[in-house]
């Protein structure tokens, strides 16, 4: 299955999906360059204006058909704010099918200037002040101190996002090193499934999307089943170049991605990134049943929100470590005090199992001598791992540490026993023979905990292809990528083993001084 998967996976990276040259129907968009701002470009849905030429004025100075906006705009393309779109005003257009109301926003794309004019929805009209907003925010604010947990952060964001945006269904996740994605809080009316601790795959969140989104942090779907609106021309006549949609609002999405929301029974979307340290940890993402518009203001409070969470998320991770440390530091100090008070001090680790596994965060652990060999919790057997130590000793000799999340790869003979040791963490205790402490953790698709079997449910359309755009085909997928890999070692957790190897080191190195002195 995984060899299936790679091309696709690669074809899915590939995809161009800031330079699609179409934009979604609920607004139009028209692309400026030069001093005297000529329409280059313009999205076929341009609304007919009494009196003004026709297909969006292409090759007309921007101030002909919109003599209002010119000289705002002018200041604003000359004096962008930021990056990204950015907000000037709510216009009104007179079209010929009467007044019609737009947010009209800015951004630079390479030299061109992109105005985006997106329809102000009836819905949008009356909850629209930031005003009515405000309380929310302030006791979101307020509220943040109090989660003990990141968990607890993720589930005060979900509620308040969904709040604001009056989705069926709002998630929080995280993407792991490896960049799959686990769902970690959820906020939902019950008209769409829970996705509550869903994995999902690498490959359904693509790289470029990925990077798109880093450096564009929001985005909205309003109606999955739009047709797009294509931009005339393909190309910038004065560069030959796509337009490059990066920063833009009203982007098409990739079809893929429409099919994907379709199979979910999703017809609108928003997402927001979640940025820490610039990198991109996570995303929100919303969804309703049926299609959704969210007014600009929402948005730009979902944004807010955002970041904030994101800064207070950062704090939280740093505690978590420093706990982690703390913690494994408590563990490491007892063993080492029952150390130096037993004669043996492998007998000291043997008759503390608990928190030998809890040093390493791990499920299994064993003490490999030349002459013994003890397991302590789930463990491959003893043969097993007899024959595990003497390939590490041939294959790793003088190394102070071995970490693998992958054993199997390393060493096949770990395929027979992935369920206790798919990932192995080993550091050597003597410098004269091989002898090791090792852990073990077991393949993390045994480690994670869902509440009922997720392939159980039918997925849409089966049979058609499309059924493996689907969150549920998709932990399957998933499910495929991390066999026999196991959670990966944190820093903590190696930084520990480490100093456990070099108290090991100490305490022996001080028993054979005092056998020294007491020869003397
Ligand atoms: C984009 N995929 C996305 C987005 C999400 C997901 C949230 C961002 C766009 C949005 O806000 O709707 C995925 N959404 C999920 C997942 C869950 C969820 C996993 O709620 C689970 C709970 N997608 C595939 C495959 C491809 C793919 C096989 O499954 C490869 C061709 C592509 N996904 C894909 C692309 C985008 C995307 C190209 C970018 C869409 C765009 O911005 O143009």
């Amino acid at each position: 299955a995984l060899s299936r998967q790679a091309p696709e996976l690669t074809a899915c990276d590939r995809e161009p999906i800031h330079i699609l040259g179409s934009v979604q129907p609920h607004g139009f968009l028209l692309a400026l360059e030069g001093d005297d701002r000529r329409i280059v470009h313009a999205s076929a849905n341009v609304p007919e204006m009494p009196g003004q030429p026709a297909g969006g004025g292409l090759g007309e100075a921007f101030a002909r058909l919109f003599p209002d906006l010119d000289a705002e705009v002018g200041h604003q393309a000359a004096h962008p704010e930021r990056e990204g779109a950015q907000y000037l005003r709510t216009v009104t257009l007179e079209t010929t099918d009467g007044p019609r109301a737009y947010d009209l926003a800015l951004h630079r794309s390479g030299a061109l200037t992109i105005l985006e004019f997106e329809e102000v929805s009836s819905e949008a009209a009356s909850g629209r002040s930031l005003d009515a907003l405000y309380p929310r925010l302030n006791a979101f604010v307020a509220g943040l101190p109090e989660a003990r947990t990141v968990g607890e952060l993720c589930g005060l964001l979900a509620v308040d996002i969904r709040h604001i945006t009056g989705f069926d269904r709002a998630l929080v996740y995280r993407f792991d090193r490896d960049w799959h994605g686990t769902v970690l809080a959820e906020d939902g009316t019950g008209v769409l499934p829970s996705y509550l601790d869903l994995r999902f795959p690498v490959s359904d969140i693509p790289a470029q999307a990925r990077e798109l989104y880093r450096r564009n942090r929001l985005r909205i779907i309003p109606d999955a089943g739009y047709a797009p609106v294509p931009i005339a021309p393909g190309t910038t006549p004065s560069t030959g170049e796509p337009l490059d949609l990066s920063q833009s609002i009203l982007r098409s999405v990739s079809p893929v991605h429409v099919e994907y929301m379709r199979n979910m029974g999703t017809m609108a979307s928003m997402s927001v990134s979640i940025l820490v340290d610039g990198a991109l940890w996570g995303l929100i993402s919303c969804h309703n049943r049926t299609p959704r518009r969210v007014p600009l203001q929402a948005r730009n409070a979902c944004d807010f929100l955002t970041r904030i969470f994101a800064l207070q998320l950062a704090a939280k991770e740093r505690g978590a470590e420093a706990e982690q440390r703390l913690a494994l530091g408590a563990i490491q100090a007892r063993l080492l005090a029952s150390m130096a008070e037993e004669e043996n001090f492998l007998d000291a680790l043997l008759r503390h199992p608990a928190d030998v596994l809890a040093l390493a965060d791990a499920a299994g652990a064993a003490v490999v001598t030349r002459d013994q060999c003890r397991l302590l919790g789930a463990t491959p057997s003893e043969p097993e791992v007899q024959a595990l130590y003497a390939w590490l000793a041939a294959q790793h000799p003088g190394s102070d540490v071995y970490v693998t999340e992958a054993l199997s790869e390393e060493y096949p003979p770990a395929a027979a026993f992935t369920d206790t040791a798919s990932g192995v963490l080993a550091i050597s205790i003597s410098q004269k023979y091989a002898s090791y402490v090792l852990w073990f953790r077991p393949e993390v698709v045994r480690t994670v905990k869902w509440g009922g079997d997720p392939t159980k449910t039918a997925t849409v359309d089966p049979g058609s292809g499309q059924d493996r755009l689907h969150p549920r085909k998709s932990f399957e997928i998933w499910k495929e990528t991390v066999k026999a890999r196991a959670l990966p070692w944190t820093v903590p957790v190696a930084d520990a083993a480490k100093d456990l190897r070099a108290s090991v080191l100490g305490i022996v190195l001080r028993r054979a001084e005092e056998l020294a002195a007491l020869s003397e």
